[in-house]
């Protein structure tokens, strides 16, 4: 380098340094282009027949796989996934997780964000990653399909950085679901009929990577197996995608370390288990450094509401890690002892509370302050009882099961929230007077069985919040109806820190002193306690419109949810993207009872 500027006449040099000006000027656009690709996936949606517990059916599903395909991508890329639908009712996909910054309009809840894909139809999502890192997940948002409809988003670091942590040598993704016996549809259907309204389906077992494993009938010969080989690092992608239900996980002989959570990187927790709340996916490093041989790993049910006898070994989810070798395979493989029982409430709150965010120069975090906040929320998250009421038909003969938040219960709309705001249409798509309080103020986690706090009220109402808004949202879960559990509250379009959770009802002045301000969690969901609980704050940084609901299936079909609208921030940097050329239509309809049953189509098809 010395000779050569020694040699370089005047009017090279002045060449030169135009070239390498304009190339400084260049480059980083080039590198930011080549960093970011664009990947391309077909999803063809169909009812397949899969045969568990002695069992078999036809079931929705994405390329005839269950878990459906794992997305690949790294951060900053853009995705664009063509949904088929070529089964017999609408659905929609949501990218779990994923900010989509500006373009709700590919988010995915039903009725939100868009109306269903009908039958015989197709619908492209462009998935935009941006600063997501980890792992996250796509599942449908209709009812409950995503029970059968789900998959892993693996997000690798940008080309050119690395992981905060030595590069694993494998990966391994691990989905947890939960399996019906039977068509799930037509359960929840049934059960939703103002007729019979009983109460939602229970699994009959859950599975890891789609198998339930030794201790299930009929599954002892497909239980779920990963070859390991020693002394390596597998870097866990872990995704909850269980219907209703939390998740002890642990793998016998071995340490787990956290190092992730919804697309977030975490400070290490080294621990024996993990639980894992339906909605979350985290990030595990696992050492396979136990002596050769096969090793349990065990998903099980962790139950936080209140009952009396639970089997704790009849639903846990198996599968085997076995270790390449020699070694004598004839023993059965050892079970992770150190997994919690599924009533132990310390287990999962210690685990819970552990978590941080990294916060390193490198992964900063900005906390909002108490002095940033324009909007707070203190919602009270309840099971309820609807009595009956004309629109819920002739046919209603009981009062039947609700949930709701700040005494209302969510129901959709039967065209898109998103689209009417778009068009400046209100009325009678969704109101927009969600209160910022509850109606009445009692002792919350004090079991409540009077009418008067029992009964709730049906609406469509969300939250508008200015751009840039900075928000805090107190999630308090009741004990009405005896029916308090923990809520794993999700918010679409954002991540909030996570500042702190308790029990009992909260109160301001002293829980707020025990606030995490430093390095508290980075999240898309994170529970309210049973009869306890959350505070988080996020600055509403992404216009548009944004559910927000309990991830428990049960609870978001029961009302437990709401919506908020973000304003246009004026700019085109930070006004709302327009809508795609074609929409699904909200005009098909969309219920497929209504042309014809399930089991008609279905018998019609095999025929
Ligand atoms: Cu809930």
């Amino acid at each position: 380098m010395k000779s050569m500027k020694s040699t370089t006449s005047p009017v090279l040099m002045s060449t030169q340094f135009l070239e390498f000006a304009a190339l400084i000027i260049i480059l980083p656009l080039f590198i930011s282009l080549a960093r970011a690709e664009v990947h391309y996936y077909d999803f063809i949606v169909k009812e397949v027949n899969f045969t568990r517990l002695c069992e078999s059916k036809l079931m929705l599903v994405v390329n005839e796989s269950y878990p459906g395909p794992a997305i690949r991508a790294r951060k900053g890329d853009t995705i664009y996934v063509n949904v088929y639908n070529q089964g017999f009712y609408g659905f929609t996909i949501h990218w779990h997780g994923v900010k989509q910054p500006r373009n709700p309009w590919f988010d995915g809840p039903e009725y939100v964000t868009q109306c269903p894909i009908s039958p015989g139809t197709n619908f492209t999502y462009q998935v935009q990653l941006t600063t997501e890192e980890g792992t996250l997940w796509w599942h449908a948002h209709s009812d409950w399909t995503r029970a059968s409809v789900h998959g892993a988003i693996v997000i690798l670091p940008a080309l050119g950085t690395t992981f905060p942590f030595p590069e694993p040598d494998e990966e391994e993704i691990i989905v947890f679901g939960s399996w019906y016996l039977g068509n799930l549809k037509e359960q929840v259907d049934e059960c939703l009929d103002p007729a019979t309204n009983s109460n939602l389906p229970i699994a009959a077992g859950y599975t890891i990577n789609g198998r339930l494993g030794d201790f299930s009938p009929c599954s002892k010969n497909t239980t779920y197996r990963r070859k390991v080989d020693y002394d390596k690092t597998y870097l866990l992608r872990i995704v909850n995608a269980n219907i209703d239900v939390e998740f002890y996980f642990a793998i016998a002989e071995h340490n787990l370390t956290v190092v992730g959570l919804d697309g977030s990187y975490t400070k290490p927790i080294n621990t024996g288990y993990i639980v894992i709340a339906p909605g979350q996916t985290m990030d595990v490093l696992l050492n396979t450094n136990s002596a050769l041989g096969s090793y349990y790993m065990v998903g099980r049910e962790y139950i936080s509401a209140t009952v009396d006898t639970v089997s704790d070994s009849a639903n846990d989810a198996i599968a085997i890690l076995e270790y390449n070798g020699n070694y004598t395979t004839s023993e059965a493989p050892l079970f992770p002892q150190q997994i919690p029982s599924s009533l132990s409430q310390t287990d999962a709150f210690n685990f819970y509370g552990n978590i941080r965010s990294l916060a390193t120069p490198e992964y900063p975090i900005n906390v909002p302050k108490e002095s940033d906040i324009t909007t707070k929320m203190y919602i009270t998250a309840s099971a309820n009882a609807l009595y009956c009421t004309p629109d819920l038909g002739p046919s209603c003969v009981n009062i039947s099961f609700a949930a709701s938040v700040n005494n209302i219960s969510w129901v959709n709309p039967r065209e898109s929230i998103l689209q009417a705001y778009y068009r400046n249409i209100s009325e009678p798509v969704y109101e927009t007077d969600f209160p910022d309080e509850p109606p009445t103020y009692f002792n919350f986690t004090e079991i409540a069985m009077t009418l008067d706090r029992v009964l709730t009220v049906q609406g469509t109402k969300v939250k508008v919040l200015e751009y840039n808004e900075t928000v805090e949202m107190v999630f308090q879960g009741t004990d009405v109806m005896g029916g308090s559990v923990n809520h794993p509250m999700h918010l679409h379009g954002h991540s909030f820190y996570v500042l702190g959770f308790g029990f009992g009802d909260f109160l301001a002045e002293r829980d707020s002193k025990g606030y995490n301000l430093i390095d508290p969690p980075y999240v898309t969901t994170f529970i309210t306690p049973k009869n306890g609980w959350l505070t988080i704050r996020f600055v509403a940084n992404n216009p548009g419109v944004w559910f927000w609901h309990c991830h428990m299936e049960r609870h978001l079909t029961w009302g437990m949810e709401s919506a908020f609208i973000v304003k246009n921030g004026g700019t085109t940097e930070t006004n709302m993207l327009g809508p795609p050329a074609i929409l699904p239509s909200c005009d098909v309809p969309l219920d497929s009872a209504t042309i014809l049953s399930h089991a008609e189509l279905i018998k019609n098809q095999i025929e």
